[in-house]
């Protein structure tokens, strides 16, 4: 790959980067303490950092290099777009030809009848629309009261206000006064960490028929939607019971509440299928998308909803659009990105070769002392890291402080694979290769070792 050489000595870059660049999601003492790591290149799946150093990226930079880093032809299509209209808005009764063509192809990708499209420039700002297109939805249908939207804590829906308060990461709540008022949240089905004595099974219609439960205390006449990941991601590769989905489902429809499956992880191909939903079998109403949309080379996200929605919300204006919804550089790079995913049959080579190999490789790591719950769908897997399998234990030692060490040696192993708590998880791109994933593999056994002789030394290796 060709490496940008002509930057500056990578101490400098630390510097200027600790001194005006605020981190997402990041105590920014403690980064600069210790000295961000630069990225400078990449390809295929291969970071290359500033040091020089090529580093194996099992998380697909943040879920969403779906089809590999370094494909030209996005670049290219950005090129063209820029040159021949790099911006113009479809507010005022015009339009453009990427926008309408991206609308359409998404329309046939989605399952059902999800034909129509409402374009935001992540994840976050789709699920602060589906709020509003909901909300809007059942007000236009003489229900105005019908505003409440039930979530599942430990899900991630964004970072916005809209998308933070849908998600129900209790330290995101804790910073803004947040969640807004009409959200609701039920428990997620995590057996392993939250099932106690029950089978997997039993525990994940228990879960589902919490939403009935939910829906009944706050009355359906006031219930909007439900909105759920269709395998919870950023909360740590939660794949839930096979009785979890089909119970939902069945919920959403006795009550007529909308269902909104949060794809942005989920969709176009992560799952082995082109959308989660189809994973798990339900069919809904709304669906997110953001991330695999344009593989991450360019923000852009979407609300793609159903018929029935469409229908109703098209008798009112609905006053609500960003500035860059539907931008043309963005629907040409995605357009691209989907021509690819498409024409290289890459989410058939993930069904039917890739995943079922790297789950094979995956589950391989549960004979090591540290490792338990080996979940594993398509291209994301996680494990949990504990002190004792037999109990599910979880570490005398505050959460996430294993999890973090285990992750601090995979960065020192040249493989990005991420922690969430004492989980450690993985979404490489689609297109890794059986050779690529086996380094993968070697690598994530070699940190989980150094990790287990660490937390041996510290006397970490303790039950709570
Ligand atoms: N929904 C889901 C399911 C997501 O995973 C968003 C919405 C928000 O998308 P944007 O494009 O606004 O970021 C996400 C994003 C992590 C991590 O640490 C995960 C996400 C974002 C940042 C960090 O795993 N997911």
């Amino acid at each position: 790959m060709t490496l940008l050489a002509n930057h500056l000595p990578t101490a400098e870059l630390q510097a200027i980067d600790a001194a005006h660049h605020l981190h997402p999601f990041t105590h920014s003492n403690q980064l600069a303490e210790k000295g961000v790591r630069v990225i400078t290149a990449a390809k295929g799946v291969w970071l290359k950092d500033s040091e020089g150093e090529e580093v194996l990226d099992a998380m697909a930079g943040l879920w969403c290099v779906n089809i590999g880093y370094g494909r030209d032809e996005l670049a290219d299509a950005a090129a063209r777009q820029m040159r021949e209209l790099p911006f113009y808005n479809t507010f005022f009764q015009t339009t453009h030809v990427p926008v309408l063509m991206l609308a359409k192809k998404l329309a046939e990708l989605a399952p059902g009848d999800l034909n129509h499209v409402f374009f935001a420039n992540g994840g976050s700002d789709a699920n602060d629309t589906n709020i509003r297109l909901v909300r809007t939805y059942w007000a236009e249908k003489g229900q105005p009261n019908r505003d409440v939207i039930i979530s599942r804590w430990n899900a991630y829906h964004g970072s916005t206000i809209g998308g933070a308060s849908l998600g129900g990461m209790k330290g995101m709540h804790g910073q803004g006064s947040l969640p807004i008022p009409g959200v609701a949240f039920i428990d997620q089905p995590h057996w392993w960490a939250e099932g106690g004595d029950k089978s997997p099974e039993e525990f994940g219609l228990e879960r589902a028929q919490q939403l009935e439960a939910k829906i009944k205390e706050i009355g359906p006449d006031k219930v909007a939607a439900f909105i759920a990941e269709p395998i919870q991601g950023a909360g740590g590769v939660i794949v839930p019971p096979e009785t979890y989905w089909p119970e939902i489902q069945r919920i959403c429809k006795e009550y007529d509440i909308l269902l909104i499956a949060d794809e942005v992880i989920c969709g176009f191909g992560r799952t082995g299928n082109w959308f989660g939903s189809q994973t798990v079998g339900i069919e809904p109403d709304v669906m997110t998308v953001a991330k695999g949309l344009s593989s991450g080379y360019i923000p852009i996200g979407a609300s793609i909803i159903s018929d029935k929605i469409a229908d109703v919300l098209r008798r009112t204006e609905f006053s609500h659009g960003y500035t860059y919804s539907g931008h043309p550089v963005a629907c040409a790079v995605a357009l691209e990105n989907l021509r690819i995913l498409e024409e290289e049959n890459i989410v058939d080579q993930v069904k039917d070769v890739t995943a079922p190999y790297l789950r094979k490789k995956w589950e391989s790591l549960a004979d090591h002392p540290l490792v338990a719950d080996v979940n594993i769908i398509g291209m994301m897997g996680s494990v949990a890291l504990t002190p004792d399998k037999a109990t599910r234990a979880k570490f005398a030692a505050e959460e996430g402080t294993v999890g973090f060490i285990c992750r601090e040696r995979c960065f020192a192993n040249n493989l990005v694979m991420r922690s969430v708590g004492d989980r450690m998880i993985i979404s490489p791109p689609l297109t890794i290769t059986c050779d690529e994933i086996d380094i993968l593999i070697e690598r994530a056994r070699k940190s989980l070792d150094e990790c287990l002789e660490k937390i041996i030394a510290d006397g970490l290796f303790e039950a709570a």
